[in-house]
């Protein structure tokens, strides 16, 4: 070992840093009041905050580099004479400490306390127990145990070991409110030994367990039902079924920003004769159904993809029609209104795509009368029902598989399709695209020299240059539509399909969402309370607001303008998580970035009603009590001053 260096020039500055953080304690060097005379004759004011940081768990460099602006600016404005606040809140809310506490108590109540952890093979049929559409008991796993893990541990109990943590302490955190207790007051030692120059008496921890924040989300939820900002209904929300409740950006391992994303489906109906695989379901109506964002094309139908090697489900919908599609999908389609019982997939059929090749179809819109269900390999897993309806006057992918079939009569052996399910289509003019004429897809396959479907860079190439230009300048060719735009039509044909039982709407996540407890996201049609963001005149108000906002850079005002263009309902009601409740329907709870939009205004008042203690247990310094949660006031005069 190398001889350490003497420390004794550290070993000074370290007492000097205590002996004067001790100074500003005792002198209460950061506490600013408005009343006094300080403030009164300070030139100017400065307030700073900084978004209060969430508490499951110790703060890290993260915190500290993006806190050191904050500091910096407070001291800089602290040196101009000005009288300056930096307040400092801590968060709660939401469903992570929750979901913490009750993983904590879950693997307590399995494996014992301190637990003894299965291995690896039984962690994973541990896992498909939680899924909430088991399709098939997995074989049972040979059981055998495991010293408990620590370090990257999936289990919650390793992740606190890690942290250093004893048995006895550990036993503690199963309790959500033990986390509250524990790890607020290590975030204020850690930013006191910072140095920092907070008020620290403004500070306060969320949720209920406080009732002055807990009386002040109220007022805030109960004054924007007053102003109407807040709606009930159900809406189309990306859905964390494991969690039983909507999975935003902040319940997120990936997929932020993630929205959903609108698919007509389209309903092939299976004619007679069934292929063997379906034999047993005579007598049912059934339907492959393709996910499409081009209704307006479906003039041009000429036959539907599915892939040999994937796996397809049958399941049995709301009016006892059967569909085909993947697993995955059917999940989302069941929480969308499509099945019974919300939630369950009930599968009559599991199948390859191999098992429903050549299949007849009658399809709503095109000219062929009988179309046939033919293999297309590139077909992804992750996107859409696996199912995809064939439109080649208008797809490069299609026109390039199709070809591919034709061309190749080996192709066509291999899978057992025969010649006059292939041969006699051709594509349909359907659309006219300027430059590109009327069947633009074989007109730019061409022209990029494609040579199969397997020539991945140049069909998204094709796409791409198809896609925009069809979108604005194409111009229909068919039926009523005839001389229309794209654009004008594609809603309407849209609805003319839904209305005639051809088509429905589905939604699925645009890109695949992770909860933070590992769950795949849906997309579900969910009752809730959401608060109105896309309403034109609020818009307007914020939008105006910003105007007078002095930002100090540009790309800033352009992030803020472009968010509140984007922003439209947002889901602020959730069954699951701390928080406070909705003060009219107590059901619910207010989702953690609800109830952190305003809380700066909390801290003018925080330390008259809380009296420096953080969960506002205290005596308060004005002798202000919180009023109970159901004892709403009726006077609206009053209304502002009701969560005092
Ligand atoms: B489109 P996006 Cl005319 N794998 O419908 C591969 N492709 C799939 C799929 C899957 N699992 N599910 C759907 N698709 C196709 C019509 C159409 C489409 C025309 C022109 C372009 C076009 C007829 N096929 O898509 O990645 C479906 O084909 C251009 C991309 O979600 C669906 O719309 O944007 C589209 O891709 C959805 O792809």
């Amino acid at each position: 070992m190398t001889e350490r260096k003497g420390t004794a020039k550290v070993d000074f500055l370290k007492k000097i840093e205590k002996e004067i953080q001790q100074k500003w304690k005792d002198e209460g060097a950061f506490e600013v009041n408005a009343s006094d005379a300080a403030s009164q004759k300070s030139n100017g004011k400065y307030f700073a905050t900084f978004p209060y940081p969430y508490m499951n768990g110790r703060l890290h460099l993260g915190h500290t580099f993006s806190l050191s602006k904050c500091e910096f600016a407070v001291g800089f404005q602290k040196l101009k004479g000005k009288a300056c606040l930096f307040p400092f809140g801590l968060h709660c809310t939401g469903m992570p400490i929750k979901a913490c506490a009750d993983k904590l108590k879950r693997e307590m109540e399995l494996y014992g306390c301190p637990p003894e952890f299965p291995d690896e093979e039984e962690e994973e049929e541990e896992d498909s127990k939680e899924e909430e559409v088991v399709i098939k008991d997995k074989a049972k796993g040979k059981k055998s145990k495991a010293a408990a893990k620590t370090g990257s541990s999936k289990y919650q109990w390793g992740i606190m070991k890690s942290l250093g943590l004893s048995d006895e302490e550990i036993v503690k955190f199963s309790e959500a409110e033990h986390w509250l207790d524990y790890f607020p007051p290590l975030a204020i030692q850690d930013l006191k030994s910072m140095g920092l120059k907070i008020d620290w008496r403004r500070s306060f921890v969320t949720t209920d367990v406080n009732p002055y924040y807990d009386s002040f989300v109220r007022w805030q939820f109960l004054t924007l039902r007053e102003r109407n900002k807040i709606k009930f209904g159900k809406r189309y929300t990306i859905y964390s079924p494991k969690d039983g409740q909507p999975c935003m950006d902040h319940d997120r391992q990936t997929g932020e920003g993630v929205g959903p994303q609108e698919y007509t489906l389209i309903k092939m109906k299976v004619v007679e004769p069934y292929p063997v695989k379906l034999s047993g379901l005579k007598g049912k109506n059934i339907f492959l159904v393709a996910a499409t964002l081009r209704p307006e094309t479906m003039f041009g139908q000429t036959n539907c993809w599915v892939r040999p090697d994937m796996k397809y489900i049958g399941f049995e919908t709301l009016n006892g029609d059967i569909f085909i599609c993947t697993q995955r999908a059917a999940r989302n389609m069941s929480y969308q209104g499509f099945t019974k019982i919300n939630g369950v997939v009930p599968v009559v059929k599991e199948l390859m795509g191999e098992d429903i090749l050549g299949a007849p179809l009658s399809a709503p819109l095109t000219s062929y009368k009988v179309i046939y269900t033919l293999p297309m390999l590139t077909i992804k897993e992750d996107k859409g029902t696996g199912v995809v309806t064939s439109v080649p006057s208008d797809s490069p992918d299609d026109i390039a598989a199709l070809r591919d079939l034709k061309k190749k009569q080996p192709f066509r052996a291999k899978y057992g399709i025969k010649d006059d399910m292939v041969l006699p289509f051709e594509p349909v003019p359907v659309i006219e695209i300027p430059g590109y004429g009327q069947l633009s897809a074989p007109m730019i396959c061409d022209e990029l020299k494609i040579q199969s479907q397997n020539d991945r860079e140049k069909l998204v190439e094709a796409k791409e240059r198809l896609y925009l230009k069809g979108f604005y300048e194409g111009i229909m060719l068919v039926a009523e539509f005839k001389g229309q735009k794209i654009q004008d039509v594609k809603k309407i044909i849209q609805k003319k399909m839904v209305d005639n039982g051809e088509a429905m709407i589905y939604m699925e996540p645009e890109k695949q969402v992770m909860s933070r407890s590992a769950d795949e996201c849906v997309v579900a049609l969910c009752d809730q309370w959401y608060l109105d963001y896309g309403e034109e005149t609020w818009k307007k108000q914020t939008h105006e607001c910003l105007k007078n906002l002095e930002i100090f850079c540009e790309e800033t005002r352009r992030n803020f303008e472009a968010t509140l263009d984007w922003l439209q309902e947002h889901a602020c009601s959730r069954t699951y998580g701390l928080g406070t409740r909705l003060p009219w329907d107590e059901q619910w709870l207010i989702e953690s970035l609800s109830d952190s939009t305003i809380y700066m205004a909390f801290y003018t008042v925080a330390h008259l009603l809380q009296g420096g203690n953080l969960r506002g247990q205290g005596e308060s310094p004005m002798r202000i009590r919180t009023k109970g949660r159901r004892t709403p006031c009726q006077n609206p005069a009053t209304r502002a001053w009701m969560w005092l």
